[in-house]
């Protein structure tokens, strides 16, 4: 606890917060609910958070309005600058941030550190980018005609996080967004605000050291009420919302209705098919990090294993030999390969959800339970589930926030693709196969329908220098790499006249 304590010292985090941040300075809180959070880690308070209403809500928008007016002005390259600092500072705090992470969310030290190490990385590509957010030329049908299209920055980004990722998915969207020329708001989860807290206090470093106003960065801890705000509110152009399929349905119809911007990234309920051309250690890695990683809180979390049948006891053997060896427990001790689900809720979700599989036919083969005793006193921890189901059960076909592995088996290639790709979302996928027919058709137009298709590689774990999200219900929205960053930005087409005649396009004549 002392470490903690430290962690929270060295981030300039204080434990009792009763106004809301903005990035530089802080807005008192008037009549504003506090609110007590727990680690899921070992139970314990880890401090009371003052949660933004109406009131901050206006203040902040207006601080960030002024700061839009302001960035939008400062040349891309030098918006890239502060982005570098910021990627700076965070290498630099890698190891507490990381950890505070870890405690807060619950996630393994190892992938808190690595989440922080994303940031890294998307703030290096962001610097980069800020030099190369180019638009093409067109030729066009008008003699001593010239077009262009150039891209602009939208205003205000407000960006919605989940708990899983308390840091990263904040960091893909604000340092894009950033040199791409706007200011965001973001609204982390409920659940890990310390963390917010935390990257806010580094930004601070930051901006105050270049002397930038008030409102470039800014963050407001809030609940529901704060996300339906930014949905509802005309001043955002652009919402960006990670987090389930039922958040990113009501957050898109709200910004549809007001013609703003989304990019959704929601559920996902990932497959990976385990040929019999398969090495079968690659696929044994990549499929126990995928499933119990981040105790099965990723939306990329390996959700379905579809086996050919040839090797179907073999492969399922090995799995649970080693689930056995997994251990259990706080993630800040580097022994631990699984720590806690984020609260009790989440428990019972994932003993329903194994309750309901067996209702539905199906078997467990391990784990499910709730672990209870000596370091389980937060009542968080549960021993990862393996269940022999069919793709077609109800509860498979639903995304369960929990390690729950769904097995199957198939025989022919096609059959298998098809499983994988029915069901309602379409983040990531997965083939671990050396038959590069099998490989090719799995990538092909008639293979898997997600955002994401992997070969020989996990359906977790994605780099930042790709565009990530998915399909159908898991909202389409792409952040981070690739070209992203074009949905941060309005483009402008420019037609250019530099003669002394105005001749009209498709060749209409309109003399007078
Ligand atoms: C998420 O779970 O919302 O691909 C993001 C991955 C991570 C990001 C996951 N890089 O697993």
């Amino acid at each position: 606890m002392q470490k903690i304590t430290q962690v929270f010292k060295n981030l300039g985090v204080k434990q009792h917060c009763e106004s809301v941040c903005t990035g530089l300075n802080w807005i008192d809180a008037v009549g504003s609910e506090h609110r007590k959070i727990v680690s899921p880690t070992d139970g314990k308070k880890i401090g009371e958070m003052t949660f933004a209403g109406i009131t901050e809500y206006e203040a902040i928008l207006k601080r960030a309005e002024s700061a839009s007016n302001f960035w939008k002005q400062i040349p891309a390259p030098k918006r890239g600058e502060i982005v570098r600092q910021y990627g700076n500072v965070l290498r630099e705090n890698k190891e507490i941030l990381g950890t505070l992470v870890s405690y807060e969310m619950g996630k393994s030290l190892q992938e808190g550190l690595g989440e922080v190490q994303e940031m890294i990385d998307i703030c290096d590509y962001a610097v980069g980018l800020s030099r190369q957010l180019h638009g093409l030329t067109m030729h066009s049908e008008r003699p001593g005609h010239r077009m262009y299209e150039q891209w602009h920055p939208l205003g205000i980004v407000g960006v919605i996080t989940s708990f899983n990722f308390p840091v990263a998915v904040w960091a893909w969207n604000a340092m894009i967004a950033a040199v791409c020329g706007n200011v965001t708001i973001w609204k982390p989860s409920e659940k890990t605000p310390f963390s917010a807290l935390a990257c806010m206090n580094l930004m601070k470093k930051v901006l105050e050291a270049n002397q930038l106003p008030e409102g470039v960065f800014t963050l407001i801890n809030g609940d529901k009420a704060i996300g339906e705000m930014l949905a509802n509110d005309k001043r955002i152009a652009l919402v960006s919302a990670t987090g389930s399929t039922a958040m990113g349905r009501s957050v898109g119809k709200m910004v549809a209705e007001r013609f703003g911007k989304s990019i959704l990234e929601l559920g996902g309920n990932n497959a990976i098919i385990v040929t019999e051309n398969a090495s079968i250690d690659m696929a044994l890695r990549a499929i126990v990090f995928g499933a119990v990683g981040t105790a099965g809180q990723r939306c990329t979390t390996t959700r379905r294993l579809i086996i050919h049948d040839s090797i179907y006891d073999t492969l399922l053997k090995k799995i649970i030999k080693i689930y056995k060896q997994l251990n259990i427990g706080n993630p800040l001790d580097a022994n631990n390969h699984v720590g806690p689900l984020i609260d009790e809720v989440a428990v019972g979700h994932f003993l329903n959800a194994v309750e309901q599989l067996k209702k539905e036919g199906g078997k467990v083969l391990y784990g499910g339970k709730q672990l209870k005793g000596e370091g389980y006193e937060s009542g968080c921890y549960v021993t990862p589930a393996i269940c022999e189901a069919k793709n077609t059960y109800k509860i498979v076909q639903e995304e369960t926030f929990a390690p729950i592995l769904y097995v199957m088996k198939y025989k022919n290639i096609s059959e298998a693709i098809a499983m994988q790709n029915d069901v309602k979302q379409g983040l990531s996928s997965a083939i671990f196969s050396n038959n590069i027919q099998e490989t090719e058709v799995f990538l092909s137009s008639q293979g898997s329908d997600c955002g994401i298709a992997n070969v020989n590689i996990g359906t977790s774990g994605a780099e930042i220098g790709g565009a990530f999200g998915g399909e159908k219900e898991t909202g389409g929205g792409r952040e981070s790499g690739s070209d992203s960053w074009k949905a941060y930005m309005r483009r402008q087409t420019n037609t250019i006249n530099y003669t002394n005649n105005l001749p009209l396009a498709q060749g209409i004549k309109f003399d007078f």
